[in-house]
């Protein structure tokens, strides 16, 4: 009997995937390659079932043989493995980021004798629709705010990008990479005081409040699905902080972080050469403390950001209110160094750990920019966060296009820069 090779991802069966496994079976005996959850979150949604429920559905349907685990979004490995006479796959992976894929597996079955077989996406399109209804439940609030955790428990180390806007919010939401073998998606959003304010041009002084960043959220919100972090600023007054608490929950935000500074708050990244002001420890962690006892859910996070680097308080101060921090219920710490060496956060992630080994920290490498995300993982970080990478790229994209149009009073020499009118015009399909 021959053997056919599919690769499944699903937690939700319908009619699309019994007809594609009944055709395959009409092949040979069926081997499905069921995707791991840390496979399946690197290019879509957190799967909506674990991996061992999809594996006993899958082996409960008819015409399935054999159920497999599949590592790498690649089905590479197994294929080499099972050596199938068929791999089976929808038509839609012949563009858009599976494309290379696709040429990979096909001189793979070139490779051992075998054959690809693609059953046209077109008439599984009715399906989509269900699966994208089944997708938009994952923006829910409830389901929103423990993807972060969830993601931790999955990941060693995960990733967040500045989102300021829906567009920004669909950038973090819908890049994929695909890269030897393997997929690669952002984790979450962090949404920066930094990048809120300079998109409303304003000054990042805790002076945009917290309806104008609600405001963003729900830009965000309304069209992701991604785990969400905001970046807090100082929390603000601790009578207002337990209120913010709960309005962020209910939203569906899964953490909040909030810098020990106090007074008139300014970027971190101008250090001492703007008076900055730290929170003493008692007060700080009585705002920890206030923030989760004011908290509803068990998801929602509350991350203390420790600024004694960026003041050059030292690394015993920074460490001294890191654990004061944790005990004070903190969810997480992030520790934050302007400088352009990593020397200091290695340091404070090396004390840290030989005393914590579990509250997730969180980096933001804007300036020790060369650290890649495998090596922050392998001493200990938690949360790689680029807190402001498409605001400082996008605007001077702008601008260039502001001064070309001056300089020659037309439009044409800036069109070499821009899109397409298509591709702005697609770039948003409209729901249906
Ligand atoms: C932000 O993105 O607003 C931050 C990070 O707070 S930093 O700008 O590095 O202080
Ligand atoms: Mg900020």
């Amino acid at each position: 009997m021959k053997k056919v090779y599919i690769s499944m991802s699903t937690g939700i069966i319908h009619g699309g995937h019994i007809q594609i496994i009944q055709r395959a079976s009409e092949l040979g005996l069926v081997i499905v390659g069921v995707l791991t959850d840390k496979v399946v979150a690197s290019y879509k949604n957190y799967p909506i079932l674990p991996f061992e429920e999809r594996v006993k559905i899958i082996s409960g349907l008819k015409g399935v043989s054999q159920v497999v685990e599949q590592d790498e979004f690649s089905p590479k490995k197994n294929l080499m493995y099972y050596r199938p006479d068929y791999l089976v796959h929808g038509d839609d992976w012949k563009s858009g980021f599976q494309e290379k894929l696709r040429k990979e597996c096909i001189s793979i079955m070139n490779e051992i004798g075998g054959e690809l077989v693609e059953f046209p996406y077109s008439e599984l399109k009715e399906y989509s629709v269900l699966e994208n209804e089944i997708r938009s439940k994952s923006a829910l609030p409830d389901v929103r705010r423990k993807r972060l955790r969830d993601l931790l428990r999955l990941k060693k180390c995960i990733n967040s990008i500045e989102a300021h806007n829906g567009l920004t919010g669909l950038i973090a939401e819908k890049t994929t990479v695909l890269q030897d073998g393997k997929t690669y998606q952002f984790d979450s959003m962090w949404v920066s005081s930094l990048c809120d304010s300079t998109a409303k041009g304003k000054p990042d002084i805790e002076l945009v409040d917290m309806s104008s960043r609600i405001n963003t959220l729900n830009e965000i919100m309304e069209v992701t699905t991604k785990p969400i972090i905001l970046d807090g600023d100082t929390g603000g007054l601790v009578e207002h902080f337990v209120y913010n608490v709960k309005t962020l929950e209910r939203l569906g935000i899964s953490a909040i972080i909030i810098e020990d500074k106090t007074g008139l708050k300014k970027n971190s990244l101008f250090g001492t050469e703007v008076e900055q002001t730290q929170d003493s420890i008692e007060n700080f962690t009585a705002k920890i403390r206030a923030g989760k006892k004011a908290q509803r859910s068990k998801d929602f996070m509350i991350i203390a950001r420790i600024e004694s680097l960026i003041l050059e308080k030292g690394m015993e101060d920074a460490l001294k209110r890191a654990f004061a921090y944790t005990a004070a219920g903190a969810d997480g710490i992030m520790i934050h160094s302007r400088k352009k060496e990593p020397d200091e956060i290695f340091k404070f992630v090396e004390e840290f750990r030989k005393k914590d080994k579990i509250t997730p920290i969180v980096v933001v490498p804007t300036s020790f920019n060369q650290v890649t995300e495998e090596e922050f993982e392998s001493r200990g970080v938690n949360i790689v966060i680029y807190a402001n990478q498409l605001t400082r790229t996008g605007f001077p994209a702008m601008q260039k296009a502001a001064i070309t149009l001056l300089e020659n009073h037309r439009a044409y020499e800036v069109d070499q820069f821009c899109m397409s009118i298509k591709d702005i015009l697609n770039l948003i399909p409209e729901e249906g």
